[in-house]
């Protein structure tokens, strides 16, 4: 028997082996399990998101070029045995992971997400299933030993980050596309797959309790729901009450990060760099966010958010149930930059005073505030309402609209003495007098008590197809509330009891401003919805010159960030195509097209035209920019709305992509037209 068939039964007999043993551990969990074993991380609401390893070394600059992070190998296209040579260069001896957690903890994060091995492969920890690994570097130390230490004197839970896609082990598929010279030949995933579960359970038994792993680098063809969900119970055999994200499996939807499916592995979703418009209740998530443009250390990224926004941001995640996990790219010395040091400081000395406001508490019972946010907890008999006051009332009076509960007390969180606040009543709201000026100009807290469960009666919404119009439109008003009269006005003001009735769709013929508002026996009982809808002039369609059926494509190949000016730019390729697609792309990654010709609509009126893609793309009607979905990000959909008069009008539709997925979808509707891809009846070029 050959040498080869001898190896290969011996990876089958070693993967079936490893299958079997974790499949023996699939044990069902009740949602009360569940919950207590979620329990802490849903309290926690606020960690730190560590990304470091050896592409802190180039610090994000590579061959003149400055605009890398940890994505520097593949993006800048460097070869494995050049990137290897980081290794002898790692030496952080300004490392102290006591700091670093002490850091997190001031700023009032409760656990530490730190990256064991990114895309690149180089584990920041001592395995022995390789020599691509911190013990092979200088600085000789197994930094995530040191980590778990200090984690565990200082009462913070460690979790890590471990990418399923590996540029390094040669079993790992595909490989890059630009990597011509590294062949594939002889590469066996699923040996792959054994060793990222040799080294997972390195981690599992070798660095004590872990609070979450996080996995990331799921999106490539090779890996599935189905590895992903053995992975899952792969993990949690070693231990059982370790949270693991949706990214374990292959289920996760673009940089929205929900799971589509109900039988996807992972405990949590993932938004990335971006946080849900509203909370989503029952469903646990989490939204990972840089400080500045990028995961890993550049140390020319400037492009610092504020302490403010931070705060705010955390603010608004919690009031919507989700996490917040914020990150740090440490320099090749293993410090923090000192810009992130500051932010942590600031939000630090805020969470010092106002974490009771964010720690364990559950989503806001409000639909929107114009003033805030809220958070609340169960207390005794009662609720507390945290409301986060972004916008302080300058005449010292915060309206809580479409409340209806018995307000017990009220004080500022920043205030020791807990001086009781005045509350009124003043119809559908709670009104309770603050003082001139707020405690802080970012976010200042007032806890309002209230008696029971909260008992909230949101506005009525109001819905219309668009919120343009060319000659008149439909708008209705619903409250869904039993026993209810909802009331309108049409210039702004604020509903009365003698307002309309609303008694089915309204039509505009004009500029209006709708508010509405829900009555009860004579009486307010939600606060106001308003929505503004305006009148505007179509396009005048362009005429006086013949087309011809197709718009013109030009594709370019090069590497950006945002949707480049391609006029400045020579195309590898021009030619006609008959709808706006990628098929004639030469490559996957690092590719753009721009599409520019006429498109040709049936009547005056209204059209929302909808361009969803992965990564960036624009869409302009003549000189108007109508959509803007630019940006490095999955498959994300954006709308835009224009009036059009019927006929021809120009249309310009650019987009790139980077590395990673890809895909571009152009679609309209209006005044008829259901929702669809521009078809290529509709589509023409001088
Ligand atoms: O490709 C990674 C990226 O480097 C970074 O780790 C982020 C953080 O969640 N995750 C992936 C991009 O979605």
């Amino acid at each position: 028997m050959t040498g080869k068939i001898v190896r290969q039964i011996f990876w089958v007999v070693m993967i079936f082996a490893a299958v079997t043993s974790v499949s023996l551990f699939a044990q069902a969990e009740t949602q009360a399990q569940h919950d207590a074993r979620m329990q802490w991380w849903r309290d926690a609401r606020f960690g730190l998101f560590i990304h470091w390893g050896l592409y802190a070394i180039p610090a994000g600059e590579w061959k003149g070029k400055t605009n890398y992070g940890e994505w520097i190998r593949h993006s800048a296209q460097i070869p494995i045995d050049v990137y290897d040579k980081f290794v002898g260069q790692f030496n952080p001896v300004k490392f102290h992971a006591d700091e670093w957690v002490s850091l997190a903890k001031d700023a009032g994060m409760k656990y530490i997400v730190i990256t064991s091995k990114h895309h690149d492969g180089f584990c920041l920890f001592d395995s022995k299933y390789t020599d691509f690994d911190v013990m092979s570097t200088p600085f000789k130390r197994d930094i995530l030993k040191e980590l778990s230490e200090a984690c565990r004197k200082q009462g913070i839970r460690l979790c890590f980050y471990h990418s399923i896609m590996d540029w390094h082990h040669p079993d790992y598929l595909p490989r890059r596309d630009w990597e011509k010279d590294r062949s594939a030949a002889g590469a066996v995933f699923d040996r792959y797959v054994l060793h990222m579960k040799n080294q997972l359970k390195e981690l599992l038994t070798n660095y004590g309790p872990l609070g979450v792993l996080w996995f990331d680098g799921e999106w490539e063809s090779t890996w599935n729901e189905t590895y992903g969900r053995d992975l899952y119970q792969y993990v949690r055999s070693f231990q059982p009450d370790i949270i693991i994200n949706n990214r374990v499996g292959a289920s996760r939807s673009g940089m929205e990060g929900f799971s589509q499916g109900k039988e996807s592995a992972g405990d949590f979703g993932t938004p990335e760099q971006q946080i849900p418009a509203t909370g989503l209740p029952g469903v646990d998530w989490e939204t990972c966010m840089t400080m500045n443009n990028n995961w890993g250390y550049n140390s020319h990224d400037k492009n610092w958010k504020s302490a403010k926004d931070l705060i705010r941001m955390l603010a608004d995640i919690a009031s919507k149930g989700g996490n917040f996990l914020l990150n740090i790219g440490p320099t090749s010395e293993g410090v923090f930059p000192p810009e992130s040091v500051e932010r942590l400081r600031e939000i630090g000395k805020w969470m010092k005073t106002n974490s009771e406001s964010i720690c364990a508490t559950q989503a806001s019972p409000f639909k929107k505030l114009e003033w805030g946010r809220v958070t609340q907890k169960s207390i005794g008999g009662g609720t507390r309402l945290y409301l986060h006051v972004f916008n302080w009332p300058a005449e010292g009076k915060l309206v809580v609209p479409g409340i209806f509960n018995k307000a017990k007390l009220a004080y500022l969180v920043a205030d020791s003495k807990k001086a009781a606040l005045k509350v009124s009543r003043k119809e559908d709201s709670l009104v309770v007098e603050v003082p001139k000026q707020g405690p802080d100009s970012v976010d200042s807290v007032v806890v309002l008590d209230v008696e029971g469960k909260p008992d909230i009666n949101d506005p009525p919404e109001i819905k219309s197809e668009f919120d343009i119009f060319t000659d008149a439109l439909e708008v209705t008003i619903a409250s869904g509330r039993e026993n209810i009269e909802v009331r309108y006005t049409l210039d702004g003001s604020a509903p009365l009891i003698s307002s309309p009735l609303v008694k089915g769709p309204l039509r505009l013929t004009d500029t209006s401003v709708v508010s509405a508002r829900c009555f009860r026996d004579r009486k307010p009982v939600s606060g106001t919805a308003q929505a503004r809808f305006a009148k505007v002039k179509p396009r005048p369609a362009e005429q006086g010159f013949v087309v011809k059926p197709g718009i013109l494509s030009a594709y370019y190949q090069g590497e950006w960030d945002r949707v480049p000016d391609f006029s400045k730019l020579k195309p590898v390729r021009s030619g006609v195509c008959s709808v706006l697609d990628l098929s004639s792309r030469k490559r996957k990654e690092y590719y753009g097209f721009e599409f520019a010709g006429y498109i040709k609509v049936p009547k005056d009126g209204v059209y929302a035209f909808y361009v969803e893609s992965d990564d960036g793309s624009r869409l302009y009607i003549g000189d108007v920019l109508v959509v803007d979905n630019d940006g490095l990000h999955g498959m994300t959909e954006k709308r835009g709305l224009i009036a059009l008069a019927s006929g021809l009008h120009p249309i310009r539709a650019c987009y790139f992509n980077k590395t990673g997925g890809e895909g571009l979808t152009v679609s309209y509707q209006g005044q008829g037209i259901a929702k669809q891809p521009i078809p290529e009846a509709a589509l023409f070029h001088k």
